[in-house]
């Protein structure tokens, strides 16, 4: 049945009331406080209810996290890969579920909301048999009746945050390889998305995750948030894994680096997105609509900047905002649409407040118009505006790089048009930001391919796609203002947690010393060619 804007909030289904997960058990907050989870799409639909937990109750998770340690280390890997295996075939089992909460909880498309679980399960089948992968290395001694190897361990209890914007795969990303290399976990999932983490958090109990291994904690940033990076003072956490603001990564990472922990910080972007004059200039409007709308301009990875080589420009920009205008929006359960609702009121508040940047920078406001209301919509919007946080979409144009329009991150549906002369002066503005996540270019020449792939600073680029849509067996993160250059996915995220251990093992019975016993090949007195070879 398709609903309508007068059905009532519970044909969008229950209201989810959840728990702390702590020590294997569901307990509510220290103070016994609850904050609600809301359809931003819908503001009458109550997805759930979550306790609002205190720094007692993340202790408290810390502690049971640290007493499962031992346990869980020594359980082989082989054998964690098979509950990662299990909990790959809940989230297939449960994936309409979780689609579906996920649009009703941030607002994400139900194609993208499907898309965003097969992530989760992806990645949970890439680890799966890395757990009888988790190879070290026999290295050879530089002495006789010796032996070296090397080891990876667990690094220990992993304090983890995440953003609301990809609450199932962005967690995944980092719960699954962090347990699979035998650390234990204390998760506080976005107050955004509290009801896709309760959920996720079942689903990893389900699939035998032992009590303390992983243990979620509900909350605000501020409160419980701040607490679990509290904890890394107090001396609970060995390692921590962030996705989320520039603005607390680099807290995070301050905290950490006292501490001498490394922390894996993926943060904002200001994605640069290349369109060269020899470019396809339908497939580049259509990656450039997607990549700055799509989502509601709501990823880490979204276009920040649009880079026009001169002689496209005109062109380029008349298709582009032909295809704006087109933009579906509304109620992602009530029709089909490109985006949805901002995730939450204070994405929308940013997006309002950044008309004024725009603004002083002396950009030009090529389109958009503010929140989306009753009297204030575009054509063909899906649903009521006023019960729910919608954005038209915005171009600027005429900006230059050094405005901080162009520099600043708005995590909204906005983008700014710049104008090159050619390949270099892209690559100088495509670089021209604090940020360097993820990148793209649109153009048919191998030479500016090299170019654009040699001279990129950032972690992620695509040719002739768009700046979105990492593949989740690829190397994830960014460099600068968006991370500390550790990356998620793939074998490459196994690096951020395990330490290497190196073994020697001595089997000669007597005291032998590197560098000092160890046998080298003796000096020779060196043959002189001239003798050799001297005519006679
Ligand atoms: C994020 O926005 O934090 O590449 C993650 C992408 C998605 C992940 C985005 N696979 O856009």
């Amino acid at each position: 049945m398709k609903l309508t804007d007068n059905d009532q909030a519970k044909d969008y289904g229950k209201t989810v009331y959840g728990y702390n997960y702590i020590d294997g058990q569901e307990v509510e907050a220290s103070n016994n406080k609850r904050f609600n989870s809301t359809n931003p799409s819908y503001n009458k639909d109550l997805v759930g209810s979550f306790p609002l937990s205190t720094e007692e109750d993340v202790e408290n998770a810390c502690i049971a996290a640290k007493n499962a340690f031992k346990e869980w280390k020594n359980t082989p890997a082989p054998i964690r890969g098979g509950i990662i295996a299990n909990i790959g075939d809940l989230l297939t089992k449960n994936k309409d579920v979780l689609a579906k909460i996920i649009t009703r909880e941030i607002g994400k498309t139900p194609k993208e909301a499907m898309g965003s679980v097969q992530e989760a399960i992806d990645t949970a089948h890439f680890f799966q048999s890395e757990g009888r992968r988790l190879y070290g290395q026999t290295v050879p001694s530089e002495m006789r009746n010796k032996e070296l190897y090397t080891y990876r361990r667990p690094i220990g209890v992993t304090g983890v945050i995440t953003a609301g914007n990809f609450p199932l795969a962005v967690p995944s990303w980092k719960i699954i390889p962090a347990l699979l290399c035998g650390n234990t976990i204390v998760w506080k999932p976005s107050d955004d998305a509290a009801a896709v983490g309760y959920l996720f958090g079942k689903i990893l109990e389900d699939a035998g995750v032992p009590k303390g291994v992983v243990n979620i904690i509900h909350g605000t940033g501020a409160e419980a948030g701040d607490a679990l990076v509290k904890m890394v003072d107090k001396g609970y956490l060995q390692k921590f894994s962030f996705t989320g603001s520039t603005a607390v990564g680099r807290h995070i990472g301050e905290v950490c680096g006292r501490n001498l922990l490394v922390p894996s910080l993926e943060l904002g972007g200001k994605n640069p997105l290349i369109v060269m004059e020899d470019a396809d200039l339908d497939l580049a409007v259509h990656g450039a609509v997607w990549s700055s709308f799509g989502t509601a301009g709501q990823r880490c990875t979204s276009a920040g900047n649009i880079i026009l080589h001169k002689d496209i420009a005109q062109t380029f920009k008349a298709k582009f905002l032909e295809a704006v205008k087109k933009i579906k929006i509304g109620n992602p359960l009530l029709g089909e649409v490109l985006y949805g609702p901002m995730l939450a009121e204070r994405f929308l508040n940013t997006f309002m407040k950044h008309y004024e940047i725009g603004k002083a920078d002396g950009a030009t406001l090529l389109y958009g118009n503010g929140q989306i209301t009753k009297e204030n919509k575009p054509e063909g919007f899906v649903g009521d505006p006023e019960s729910g946080l919608y954005a038209w979409p915005v171009i600027w144009d005429n900006v230059k790089i050094d405005m901080r329009i162009a520099q600043e991150e708005i995590f909204g549906p906005v983008i700014t048009l710049l104008e090159v002369n050619n390949i270099e002066e892209a690559m100088e503005v495509a670089n021209g930001t604090p940020y360097g996540l993820s990148s793209a270019i649109y153009t048919n020449n191998p030479d500016y391919m090299y170019k654009f792939k040699n001279e990129i600073g950032a972690g992620m680029s695509s040719i002739n796609n768009s700046t979105t849509g990492a593949e989740a067996h690829l190397p994830f993160g960014g460099n600068g203002a968006s991370g500390n250059n550790t990356r998620e996915s793939g074998i490459w995220v196994i690096d951020s947690y395990t330490r290497w251990h190196a073994v020697n093992v001595d089997l000669s019975g007597k005291l032998q010393l590197a560098q000092m016993d160890t046998q080298y090949v003796e000096e020779k007195t060196l043959t002189d060619f001239s003798t050799l070879l001297a005519s006679k």
